[in-house]
């Protein structure tokens, strides 16, 4: 049997602690660490895999984002940087849940139909967080790469959107950028101190930011950047590691409990910015002059940032379509101000960044993001090409396009990237934080979760705002909306935790949170 020395080690040192069925979700596999070691294992044949069927290497990052300290995950990234494939998602589960003995089994099923050529080389890029169980759970994934003959490149610790980058880069022929750490915070930066300085307003901007680090592995990042930013900012960082990981603070934290870090003071009028646990999300906050909290999340972001690019893609004369992609949980208030008062088409996905991905690829110009500071823009190739040719015959403002297009990391939401494209923004608009802030005001909403027998009795259609099963759910729900003033709510099963998700927007606060209420009774 071709596997097994793989399957011999899937039974005497990684062997199945969980007889439950678990599936290759939204985050690939989660779970608490100590249940993890064997699911790495089998991840890591799975990219050796992967590697050999798509003659490219393959990224594995070993984080919970933003859950707590004492869980992990695997997510594994495929060539150009996206998410994994959906017919290898089944590929993932299928050999998770095979008992130790099957290991063998599964993998030659997986090449034969792949049609996978096993001669062939098979590279893994691995990066991982700082939870504590990330440097285990790293051997696990490289004595199965190994197992089947594959090649490792360790990356150590390092962010997702590094890891993405660095795929992306290698795969391509480092025609994106060169496929190191070093080279990724090279590009990044050095596009964002040239934007800044060729930019010339400053009116209400200030460049002090105090960054919350969510404790985590982008305070590391934010250290390194600052190394590259020349002093255009100035940056001071907080959360650094000394806490725990995402505790009570970080992007998750100041987003769901619409509340102020920990760990960071309270100066009121300067912006704090919050990544999550592996820094592929950002949320901004302040403090007013009266104390009063505001959050800026990823719809305030995505309204900024498709705001300013559609200025530049119109005075440099090019006919790009541009367009935005959120998701059920936007905000009301930032869908409407999108589409009626600056005309910019906006699509709605299920959640997930590889629903929002996909979708933006419809654009020219496709600004995608979650509610939750998950997002990114991405350029096809003809926007690409029309820019840099407008950039060379310096068309309009298309040499600053070209360079707000260096700033982006296109190939995944990179929470330290977005930061710098709405630094950049703000200051090529002398905004201040509250200025940006005006733009509209949100809409009170609230979510909740409940926690039924099985969440997967739910189901749902038209990107998750209507519920298919149970049969009535759908009635009761548009029952109880119709009671409200501008009422709207939407009940969803996570992808990620064994819970039901509710969300409820309202035109008062009382009115959202009792419309949750009331629709999670529905759900119970
Ligand atoms: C995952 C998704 C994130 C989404 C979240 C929703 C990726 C890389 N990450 O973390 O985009 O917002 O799941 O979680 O796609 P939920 O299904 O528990 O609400
Ligand atoms: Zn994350």
């Amino acid at each position: 049997m071709a596997y097994t020395r793989a399957e011999r080690l899937a039974i005497d040192t990684y062997s199945k602690c969980d007889t439950r069925e678990i599936k290759y979700g939204t985050a690939g596999f989660r779970s608490k660490a100590d249940q993890l070691d064997y699911i790495m294992y089998r991840m890591g044949l799975l990219a050796g895999l992967r590697a050999q069927d798509t003659s490219a290497a393959i990224g594995v990052m070993i984080t919970a984002s933003h859950n707590p300290e004492q869980d992990n995950g695997i997510k594994l990234v495929d060539p150009m940087g996206e998410m994994l494939a959906p017919a290898w998602e089944a590929h993932a589960t299928t050999l998770v849940n095979a008992p130790d003995d099957g290991v063998a089994g599964v993998l030659e099923k997986i090449v034969s139909e792949a049609c996978i050529d096993t001669n062939k080389k098979a590279l893994v890029f691995v990066g991982r967080d700082t939870r504590p169980s990330s440097n285990r759970l790293r051997d696990a994934v490289i004595a199965g790469v190994t197992a089947i003959g594959g090649e490792v490149k360790d990356f150590g610790i390092i962010s997702t959107p590094i890891l993405h980058y660095v795929v992306t880069c290698y795969n391509d022929g480092e025609n994106y950028g060169k496929a190191t750490v070093k080279g990724y915070y090279q590009k990044i930066a050095q596009a964002f101190v040239k934007l800044r300085s060729s930019s010339s307003s400053h009116g209400n901007y200030d460049p002090v930011i105090l960054f919350d680090g969510a404790n985590g592995v982008g305070a590391l990042a934010m250290t390194e950047f600052l190394n590259h930013l020349q002093d255009s900012l100035r940056v001071t960082i907080f959360n650094k590691g000394e806490g725990v990981l995402n505790h009570m603070c970080g992007a998750d934290y100041v987003k769901v409990q619409q509340k102020w870090p920990e760990g960071v003071p309270k100066t009121q009028n300067v912006r704090c910015v919050s990544i999550d646990g592996d820094g592929d999300r950002v949320i901004y906050s302040v403090l007013d002059s009266e104390g009063r909290f505001h959050m800026l999340d990823g719809d305030k972001i995505a309204t900024l940032v498709a705001d300013y690019l559609q200025e530049l893609v119109k005075s440099s004369g090019l006919k790009l379509k541009l367009g935005l992609v959120q998701t059920a949980y936007a905000n009301g208030a930032s869908t409407a101000y999108i589409t009626k008062q600056l005309g910019i088409p906006v699509a709605c996905a299920r959640t997930g960044v590889k629903h929002l991905h996909r979708m933006a690829q419809q654009f020219d110009i496709g600004v995608y993001f979650e509610a939750n500071g998950h997002g990114t823009v991405i350029f096809s190739t003809v926007a690409r090409e029309a820019i840099q040719a407008a950039a060379k015959a310096k068309e309009g403002h298309a040499e600053k396009l070209s360079q707000v297009l260096d700033v982006i990391n296109e190939t995944v939401g990179d929470a330290i990237s977005d930061m710098l494209l709405v630094e950049s923004i703000l200051h090529a608009r002398g905004w201040s934080v509250l200025d940006w802030n005006e733009a509209y005001t949100d809409f009170p909403n609230r979510q909740m979760t409940v926690t039924v027998a099985d969440r997967a009795v739910i189901t749902t259609t038209d990107a998750e705002r209507e519920c298919v099963t149970p049969e009535g759910l759908q009635d009761a729900i548009n029952k109880i909306v119709s009671a409200f003033s501008k009422g709207r709510s939407f009940v969803r099963p996570s992808g990620t935790e064994d819970i039901v998700r509710i969300y409820a927007e309202a035109s008062t606060q009382e009115e959202a949170d009792n419309l949750a209420i009331q629709v999670a009774c529905a759900v119970y």
